[in-house]
């Protein structure tokens, strides 16, 4: 299970100067960006998890020179975590981590990064890796008409 969240979508919340740009690289065509500040300004993607438990996220950067350790911190089950990631010259999807996530979760980046490597603080995708084993589940149930117990076998593969 994949899901990708952009810049545009409904629930994405945006505090502080961001301006928006249509750049071809831009994933899905579109992305948020400042520059780099105090941390009074920033972008949250707040998401509902159909399915709680472990997943990969990713953030997307263009090849350009967004901070070298932005600021990305994540609602998990237990509590906010912050990481670092590396946005100067560093284009596709970047890891943030693997968290385990209860029903609802926040993605949020802000404009403050200490490096002096990079401008700017760049919120384009966020990208939920669902890392929950998934099986298919082949069988048959026989009901004898009697009592309405089942007899059942059921091979995970
Ligand atoms: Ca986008």
């Amino acid at each position: 299970m994949v899901f990708i969240y952009e810049d545009n979508n409904d629930s994405v919340q945006v505090v502080g100067t961001w301006k928006s740009v249509n750049y071809d690289d831009c994933h899905a065509g579109s992305a948020l960006y400042t520059r780099k500040g105090d941390g009074s300004a920033w972008v949250k993607w707040t998401v509902d998890i159909e399915y709680p438990g472990m997943y990969q996220i990713e953030t997307y950067f263009r090849n350009y020179k967004y901070g070298k350790d932005t600021h990305w911190t994540v609602n998990t089950v237990d509590s906010d975590t912050t990481v670092y990631v590396d946005g100067y010259y560093n284009p596709g999807w970047q890891p943030l981590g693997e968290f385990n996530l209860s029903t609802k979760t926040y993605v949020c980046v802000t404009d403050y990064f200490e490096s002096d490597s990079g401008d700017y603080v760049y919120a384009d995708a966020i990208r939920f890796t669902s890392m929950m084993p998934l099986y298919s589940i082949s069988g048959s149930v026989e009901l004898d008409g009697e009592n309405q117990m089942a007899d059942a076998l059921i091979t995970l593969t």
